[in-house]
C-alpha cells in the first residue's frame, strides 16, 4: 500500500518535470544535457521524501511541494553530473549510462549543471502557489543547504578526507553535509510548505538526518558489496580513489550495523510522531526499505 503510494508520488513527480523541461527556451543541445541527466532513472528519493512528508500532514499539501521538489531535484542532478567529472570521481558510469560528459563532453557536463543549479531558484522564486515569505524561506534553506554551508562543503571535506585519516566523528559530519544536507532539505521544505508546528519539525528533521547517514553507508556499503549491475555505475572505486568510507573506517559488518541503528532511529523518529499526531506516517516509514542490503531501485 505505501510502495503503491510512493509510486503515485513519483509519477506525480515525473509527469511535472517532464511537463518543466519539455518546454523550456533554452539552446538545444543545453537542454538535451539536461534532460539526459535529469531523465535517467534516478530514484527521486528527494523530490518523494518532500512530496511525502507533505501528504502525510494533508493530500491537498501535495502540489504546493512540486516546485520545490523539482528545485530540489535540479541541485542534485547537477551534484551527481559535476561529482562525475574528470576533475572530481573521474567516473564513466551512472545509473547503468554513460556519464554526462562521457556523452556531452566536459565542457556541456560543467554547462549542464551549472544551469540546472541556477534554475533550481528560479522554480521556486516563480512558484504562484507559494506566498513570497514561504518562497524566500525556501530559497535560503536551499541555498544553505547545498552551497558552502551544506553539500559543497561536504564535498570538499570528502575530497580532503582522501589524502587525510578521519576518526568516526569526522565522517559523520562530511556526510551530514554532502548526503545529508539534501535530504534534510527535503523534508525541512515541507515543514515550511506545510507550516508544521515545532514538535512534529523536530521529530521529522531528526527522521531526515538518521536517513541522510543511512544512505551514505548504504551507499558506501553497495560500493564493496553490490554489483555494477545494482548499482549502475562501477563499483569497488571508493578504495582506488582513497575515499574514507564507513567500511573503510569500521569494517564491513559494522559499518552495517551502524546503518541498521540509523535506520531503526529514523523509524523511531516517525513512530513516535504517529503517537503524537494521530497520523499514518507509514509512507515515509516505507521509503526506509531503499536502505536495505541490495535494494537499489
Ligand atoms: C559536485 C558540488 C558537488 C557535490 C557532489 C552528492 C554528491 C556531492 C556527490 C555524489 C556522491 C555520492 C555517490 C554520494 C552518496 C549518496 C548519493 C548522493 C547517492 C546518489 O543519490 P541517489 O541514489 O541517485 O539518490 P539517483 O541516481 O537515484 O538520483
Amino acid at each position: 500500500m505505501s510502495q503503491q503510494f510512493l509510486a503515485t508520488m513519483r509519477e506525480l513527480f515525473n509527469h511535472t518535470l517532464e511537463q518543466q523541461t519539455r518546454h523550456q527556451l533554452t539552446p538545444p543541445n543545453l537542454t538535451v544535457a539536461m534532460r539526459y541527466s535529469l531523465q535517467n532513472g534516478g530514484k527521486r528519493l528527494r523530490p518523494v521524501m518532500l512530496l511525502t512528508a507533505l501528504a502525510v500532514q494533508s493530500q491537498d499539501l501535495v502540489k504546493y511541494g512540486l516546485k520545490t521538489a523539482m528545485a530540489l531535484e535540479y541541485i542534485h542532478t547537477y551534484s551527481l553530473i559535476h561529482d562525475d567529472l574528470p576533475a572530481m570521481d573521474n567516473d564513466d558510469l551512472r545509473r547503468g549510462q554513460p556519464t554526462s560528459h562521457k556523452k556531452f563532453g566536459e565542457a556541456m557536463a560543467i554547462l549542464a549543471g551549472d544551469s540546472l543549479l541556477t534554475d533550481a531558484f528560479y522554480f521556486i522564486a516563480n512558484d504562484d502557489l507559494l506566498s513570497a515569505e514561504i518562497k524566500v524561506r525556501l530559497i535560503d534553506r536551499l541555498a544553505q543547504a547545498s552551497g558552502s554551508w551544506g553539500m559543497v562543503a561536504g564535498q570538499v571535506a570528502d575530497m580532503e578526507a582522501e589524502t587525510q585519516l578521519v576518526d568516526y566523528e569526522q565522517l559523520r559530519a562530511i556526510h551530514a553535509r554532502k548526503t545529508g544536507a539534501l535530504f534534510s532539505f527535503a523534508i525541512e521544505a515541507a515543514t515550511i510548505i506545510g507550516q508544521m508546528d515545532q514538535q512534529t519539525t523536530k521529530h521529522l528533521m531528526a527522521f531526515a538526518r538518521h536517513f541522510g547517514q543511512a544512505y551514505q553507508i548504504h551507499n558506501d556499503l553497495m560500493d564493496v558489496l553490490g554489483t555494477k549491475e545494482q548499482t549502475g555505475k562501477m563499483v569497488g572505486v571508493d578504495a582506488t580513489h582513497h575515499k574514507s568510507t564507513y567500511p573503510g573506517l569500521l569494517g564491513t559488518e559494522q559499518a552495517i550495523q551502524v546503518l541498521q541503528q540509523e535506520v531503526q532511529s529514523a523509524n523511531a523518529e516517525l513512530v513516535a510522531l504517529q503517537q503524537l499526531n494521530q497520523q499514518d506516517y507509514s509512507p515515509l516509514i516505507t521509503l526506509l526499505q531503499y536502505l536495505e542490503i541490495g535494494a537499489t531501485s
